[in-house]
């Protein structure tokens, strides 16, 4: 069955763009299983996909990738606005109607030989007010069968679209096939790389990949960066958060979403089992927020996605379980390990290595080699709904009400281990400072601060200097009792000898607890120069080993460390010029004063 469009400026973009892309035939994607599986079969036919064993890990695949398409490519991705200004100091930018000829250019002919697949996708659960629908067109089957775990796709997105608008999504991996010519494995185009969004259009076209955020255009190109356009525009925020509801032993519940830069363990935080007895959490989503004011003033938040495209190194049923668990049918594992009994590995994933695997260059490996069997970046694509955390209220089209927002960053220094925000302004403030250290690993000086605000760095639409004024107009939309409180928490302080003082994981739960009677107004704390901190017996620390003088220092302000920060935070702010709002530059202000 073929997913039916009575949409005319639907069916006429997508005619328009098969006369230039020139595709050898068009499939429109109704989502259904039965595609599914002729796609994944055809996958296993041409070699892209090897099928997992059916007793260990039922309807699963592996499949690995091209040396050269690994990642996100950051110094491809471009804003194409009018002007460049609006695209601001944080993005590469190129002239909207320059980038158009140059990259009509290339997609002429790009998907001679192949299959061009049209996948209606909605982001969000269907017919949400809160939700937004795309339509992607892609030469690459592994995209389509990607796009039917992370999004909903089919004839139902088509039916919530109506005769609506939708965002348009070009994607071509950028290697047309000559008559009799044999396909690669992994089809791209290793030299010639864009990943291109109009904002003012609202479009996106990507060229060239055919790996993760290039090419699964639903998630980072249109559920953050053409959504915060959209969000900035009609008065919403769509953010690189977490969602998670925590249950305290009464049975009480609230929503807390929250951001992270890469590799501060977002995904774990969203699957968290708490350590503390009769508290719960459960998952809404691990990587992107779509929140909306409702008609009670209250902004409530949904997961744009329906799956997970998560990191596999370092996931195990010890950092978590919930994930391990979410991983045991109908998934796909790209540039992971294949073991020699038809299943996936990766560093970290058991103590014991496997004798024998197949790594992910598609070569022999085995614990003596010297390379990782896996790529540090090799993902699982999971459905969110095998998740055994996930809150029953997950697809709510209602969404959930935020009562928190968490900021994060990986400090081995100066940021307590939780702070909370005087007011929302100020908590506008802690995100547009949030940084991580340089390490040896990045390449650089180490030790200085990076700065990634709100996480969003590589994922804001616009000129950053607007995102921040944008938070702040949010601010006013409401009163305040109805905002979200705002913390900023470390989980990564470090004593002088390297060793983390927070033993992390499920013990977050004990500063998600703080957070939930803050916000009840039943937890103490102490107000100090940069927010409230737990006071002395606030946290519970019951049947934790931490020593009291290593709390001291996770509770403790560093007012020299915050000082030694602060020209590292003016420089960061010199960036964005006259934009910047002045109650950042009058935050920063009092912040030195009260550290004199
Ligand atoms: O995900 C992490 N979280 C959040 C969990 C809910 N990680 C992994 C980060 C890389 C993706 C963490 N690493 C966390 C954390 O809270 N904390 C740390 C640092 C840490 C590492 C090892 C230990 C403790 C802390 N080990 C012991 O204490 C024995
Ligand atoms: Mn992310």
């Amino acid at each position: 069955m073929s997913a039916q469009s009575s949409n005319a400026k639907l069916n006429a973009w997508v005619a328009q763009w098969a006369k230039i892309l020139q595709p050898r035939e068009i499939q429109w994607c109704d989502g259904s299983q039965t595609e599914y599986d002729a796609l994944c079969l055809a996958l296993v036919k041409s070699g892209t996909f090897t099928k997992l064993d059916e007793v260990k890990r039922p309807n699963s695949y592996w499949a690995h990738s091209d040396p050269d398409d690994v990642a996100r490519v950051e110094d491809r991705t471009f804003i194409c606005s009018t002007k460049q200004i609006d695209a601001g100091p944080t993005n590469n930018w190129r002239a909207p109607a320059e980038m158009r000829i140059e990259l009509t250019a290339l997609y002429t002919g790009a998907m001679r030989g192949r299959t061009m697949y049209v996948v209606p996708f909605s982001m969000g659960p269907l017919g949400s007010p809160i939700a937004h629908i795309g339509v992607q067109l892609t030469d690459s089957a592994y995209v389509a069968v990607s796009m039917r775990i992370m999004t909903r796709i089919g004839q139902g997105a088509l039916d919530a679209l109506g005769d609506g608008t939708w965002v348009p999504c070009l994607h071509s991996v950028g290697a047309p096939l000559a008559d009799g010519e044999k396909d690669s494995v992994w089809p791209c185009n290793p030299d010639n790389k864009y990943i291109v969004h109009f904002p003012e259009t609202r479009e996106i076209w990507s060229y060239g990949s055919g790996y993760g955020g290039n090419a699964l255009l639903g998630k980072k190109c249109f559920a953050l960066r053409i959504a915060s356009v959209m969000a900035r525009d009609d008065g919403w925020l769509a953010e690189h958060m977490l969602i998670l509801k925590l249950t305290n032993p009464q049975g009480t519940h609230k929503y807390i979403a929250a951001a992270f830069p890469s590799s501060c363990g977002k995904t774990n935080l969203a699957m968290l089992i708490p350590t503390i007895a009769g508290w719960k959490a459960e998952t809404i989503g691990d990587d992107i927020c779509w929140m909306k004011f409702g008609d009670d003033g209250q902004l409530y938040a949904i997961n744009p996605e329906a799956g997970f495209f998560g990191v596999a190194p370092g996931t195990s049923y010890d950092t978590n379980a919930n994930a391990m668990n979410t991983l045991l049918e109908n998934c796909i594992f790209t540039n992971t390990a294949f073991t020699s009994d038809g299943d996936v590995w990766w560093e970290g994933m058991t103590e014991t290595k496997p004798a024998r695997a197949t790594d992910w260059h598609n070569q022999p490996w085995n614990p003596n080699s010297d390379t990782p069997a896996a790529h540090p970046n090799a993902r699982f694509t999971a459905p969110a709904g095998q998740c055994p955390s996930i809150a029953p209220e997950w697809q709510d089209p209602r969404g959930v009400p935020i009562s928190a927002i968490l900021f994060g960053g990986r400090r081995r220094t100066t940021v307590p281990l939780v702070t909370q925000a005087f007011d929302w302004d100020h908590g506008v403030f802690l995100g547009s400072i949030m940084a991580s250290e340089t390490t040896a690993a990045a390449g650089g000086e180490v030790g200085k601060l990076r700065f990634d605000p709100m996480a969003m760095l590589p994922f804001c639409g616009y000129n950053m200097a607007d995102y921040f004024a944008h938070w702040l107009e949010i601010g006013s939309k409401t009163t305040a009792n109805k905002l979200p409180q705002i913390f900023f928490v470390n989980w990564f302080r470090r004593d002088t000898d390297g060793r983390f003082l927070w033993p992390g994981y499920g013990e977050n739960s004990r500063v998600l607890k703080w957070i939930f009677e803050r916000v009840d107004g039943r937890a103490t704390a102490r107000k100090t120069e940069i927010g409230y901190l737990p006071d002395s017996g606030s946290l519970d620390v019951t049947g934790l080993k931490v020593t009291s003088d290593d709390l001291g220092v996770l509770l403790n302000v560093d007012a020299a460390g915050w000082r030694d920060a602060i020209p590292q935070i003016r420089e960061h702010y010199a960036k964005f010029g006259d934009r910047l709002p002045a109650k950042l530059n009058t935050a920063l202000d009092s912040l030195e004063a009260s550290l004199a």
